[in-house]
């Protein structure tokens, strides 16, 4: 054989083997374009819990592992572990809120900045001695921008200037024992501030939030779920603000957060007094501790109001008593919010008080003043919009907080 021969033997296996990946490649990319829509159609794993779980409050829970399957572009069904394996386990790990009772003593800082500058100026005042009448003016204004309401302030007044005549204060630390005196017994620490949360014969305690729209209403009974639930209760929450769908979600976001159901209307516009009587109904069948219900705080005037709430709880009374009627006032409205609170508790009977953003205003005395003025304890405060800023009123950790 000669040289040329074997060189074109060389040639001829070369071009076959051309020709063979040539038809490889081809093959590969039919079967690539081929195939991809059936990719589409891959079943995506169902990460939801079961649909017995609790009214679909679970829906509403993030779902981190949302976007990858959806966004991913298509891709061979041999390698399926791709589009599966940055999935989430499929049940969702339920928050443990804080126990109520160390709370106060963290918040309180927080608390005692905003009314540094009443507790401040007060001592400030007190402690020169020897007041002339313009110095007690000043301390009058002080107070009366702390919103503690014309009454109180002039009752302290009254009673510091007898005591300071008496006793003289020229130190710091005899105003402060002074001012504390004076400040708990104006908070009176003798009321029952206690919140209904426990099983009364045989039912839930039936407790019912209401409000003027933004004032914290929703938000409040996520905090108060919560506590319950670090408390070992068992806890229905009702979306009775039935206006915006976006409500009762809100709603729903903070029971499932903590393994709590909600009952709500998926209907916008639905009656709030129906949905408040499934609520009810569900924490009776379920044996829950304690049912919680949100009502809208949309209403306008005085009838309306009377319409809405006083059908609510009529309704819900068909099937059990109403133990705790909430009002939610926002602390920063001062004189507004005074008079908010005189509508609502016309209304409704009023039972306890929530007192909301104490971290946003320096106008702590409003607790005085609303607790005058309706005749019921503050139970609960609102100290900022974390899950877990919700604290049972304490009136002594309150004046100690202003006076810090
Ligand atoms: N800083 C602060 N914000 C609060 C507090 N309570 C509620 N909020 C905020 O007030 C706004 C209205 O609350 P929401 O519960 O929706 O009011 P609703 O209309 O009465 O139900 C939200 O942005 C909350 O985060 C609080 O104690 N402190
Ligand atoms: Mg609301």
């Amino acid at each position: 054989m000669s040289a040329i021969d074997t060189v074109w033997e060389y040639v001829a296996v070369a071009a076959a083997i051309l020709v063979v990946l040539g038809l490889l490649l081809v093959g590969l990319l039919r079967g690539r374009g081929g195939r991809a829509p059936d990719t589409t159609t891959l079943d995506r794993p169902d990460l939801r819990p079961p649909a017995a779980d609790r009214d679909g409050a679970v829906d509403t829970l993030p779902r981190p592992a949302d976007s990858p399957v959806d966004t991913l572009p298509p891709v061979e069904v041999e390698e399926p572990t791709d589009v599966l394996a940055p999935e989430e386990p499929p049940t969702p790990t339920l928050e443990r809120p804080d126990a109520p009772a160390g709370r106060l003593q963290r918040l309180r800082a927080r608390l005692a900045r905003s009314n540094t500058a009443l507790g401040r100026g007060l001592l400030a005042l007190l402690s020169r001695g020897g007041l002339d009448e313009e110095a007690w003016e000043d301390v009058e204004d002080t107070l009366l921008q702390a919103d503690l309401g014309v009454e109180a302030t002039t009752e302290l007044v009254d009673s510091l200037r007898t005591q300071v005549k008496v006793d003289g204060v020229t130190s710091e630390d005899e105003a402060r024992a002074i001012l504390r005196t004076e400040l708990l017994s104006l908070v009176d620490p003798s009321m029952d501030r206690t919140i209904a949360s426990n099983r009364i014969a045989e039912r839930p305690a039936v407790i019912l939030v209401v409000g003027v729209n933004g004032t914290g209403k929703t938000t409040t009974v996520g905090k108060l779920a919560r506590v319950m639930v670090a408390e070992d209760k068992d806890v229905v929450l009702g979306a009775a603000d039935t206006f915006r769908a976006a409500a009762a979600d809100q709603l729903e976001t903070w029971g499932a957060r903590v393994g709590v159901p909600t009952v709500r209307s998926e209907k916008e516009g639905a009656d709030p007094a129906s949905v408040a009587f499934d609520a009810v109904r569900a924490g009776l069948e379920m044996e829950a501790d304690v049912v919680i219900v949100d009502t809208a705080g949309r209403l306008h005037n005085k009838a309306g109001l009377m319409d809405e709430l006083g059908k609510v709880k009529r309704v819900i009374e068909k099937q059990s008593p109403v133990d705790e009627v909430l009002l939610v006032l926002d602390a920063t409205t001062g004189q507004n919010g005074m008079r908010q609170a005189e509508v609502f508790s016309e209304v409704v009977g009023i039972t306890g008080i929530v007192l909301t953003k104490l971290d946003g205003t320096a106008k702590g005395g409003i607790v005085v003043a609303v607790q005058r003025k309706l005749g019921v304890p503050v139970k609960l405060v609102g100290l900022g919009e974390g899950p877990d800023d919700l604290a049972p009123f304490d009136p002594e950790a309150f004046v100690d907080a202003i006076l810090a």
